[in-house]
């Protein structure tokens, strides 16, 4: 498999301005000289670039120019032993060398799902260990309560120096504060990860579909006078000043007609009972 030379995009799929493509492989840079043309006299072809230098140039395809790039030649690892990691490896590696703890292992899949500004800002604080930093420290606290109080029981007669009362009940003040406080924010979070979801509910043919339309800014679900026009649940997210929510158009609410509809109905039904017993619920 390391002889094979791949080629793979590693931004992600769908609009941007911009994109990388990267190549690897025994034959990466015979490809490459191939597709590049430099542009300039500076600019220089693949193979005879030094590595990590960024030539100037464009690809070109029967003749045609596709873009401009910018093409840079790295060292050539995988050549040398090296395989392709895994999705996820990387991370996994930090985690288990204690690199990193696992709220920050968790921010790295958050930061690359993060659907708004507002929700990789979130990621990145998480990553940076900001979460982990506050729990050390509640953990360090109750440890050193804990530490105090047996002591006290075990060796009554030596001289240690005790905490008063009032040491004592401040500090386990502000670990419950603090545990509040992050229960509270655990919600947020979840909403930070997965979305708010919102139900459009309401009467067949009052505009459930046309609203959902015009949140999202795009002709997502289909519209009609016909009453009954919805009959699945179309579900989409929007950002919503930062935040991310999920959408839910929905069947119109009545005596239903035919199976599919009742079906709609049912569906229905029962995002209204998941986002009762679980506001963050996907
Ligand atoms: N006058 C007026 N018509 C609207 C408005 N919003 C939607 N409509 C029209 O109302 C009709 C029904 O709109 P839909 O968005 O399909 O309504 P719905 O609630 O999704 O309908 P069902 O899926 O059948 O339950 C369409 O003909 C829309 O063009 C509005 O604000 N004003
Ligand atoms: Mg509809």
């Amino acid at each position: 498999m390391l002889d094979d030379t791949i080629a793979a995009i590693a931004t992600p799929l769908g609009e941007g301005g911009l994109a990388v493509v990267r190549l690897s492989g025994p034959q990466a840079l015979a490809v490459a000289d191939r597709a590049f043309v430099p542009v300039g006299k500076s600019s220089l072809k693949p193979s005879a670039a030094p590595t990590h230098t960024i030539q100037y140039g464009k690809i070109v395809r029967q003749g045609r120019t596709v873009d401009e790039v910018l093409l840079s030649v790295m060292d050539t690892v995988l050549e040398n032993g090296a395989r392709l990691a895994e999705p996820g490896e990387f991370t996994r590696r930090a985690f288990l060398n204690g690199r990193i703890d696992l709220a920050q292992a968790e921010a790295v899949a958050d930061l690359i799902h993060s659907r708004t500004e507002l929700s990789l800002a979130a990621a990145n604080e998480q990553l940076a260990g900001k979460l982990s930093q506050r729990i050390n420290q509640l953990r360090d606290d109750l440890m050193k309560t804990l530490a105090h109080v047996e002591a006290h029981i075990d060796f009554p007669d030596e001289d240690i120096a005790p905490d008063t009362k009032e040491q004592l009940l401040s500090r386990l003040e502000r670990g419950v504060t603090f545990m509040d406080e992050l229960l509270r924010t655990a919600n947020e979070g979840q909403i930070f990860r997965r979305g708010i979801r919102t139900a459009i509910i309401g009467r067949p043919n009052v505009g459930k579909s046309s609203l959902l339309n015009q949140l999202l800014g795009h002709d997502r679900a289909i519209v009609s006078p016909i009453a009954g026009t919805t009959r699945d649940t179309i579900e989409e997210t929007a950002n919503i000043r930062g935040l991310p929510v999920v959408f839910v158009d929905t069947a119109g609410l009545r005596e239903a007609g035919d199976a599919v509809e009742r079906e709609g109905i049912r569906q229905l039904s029962e995002t209204v009972r998941a986002q009762e017993t679980d506001p963050g619920a996907q």
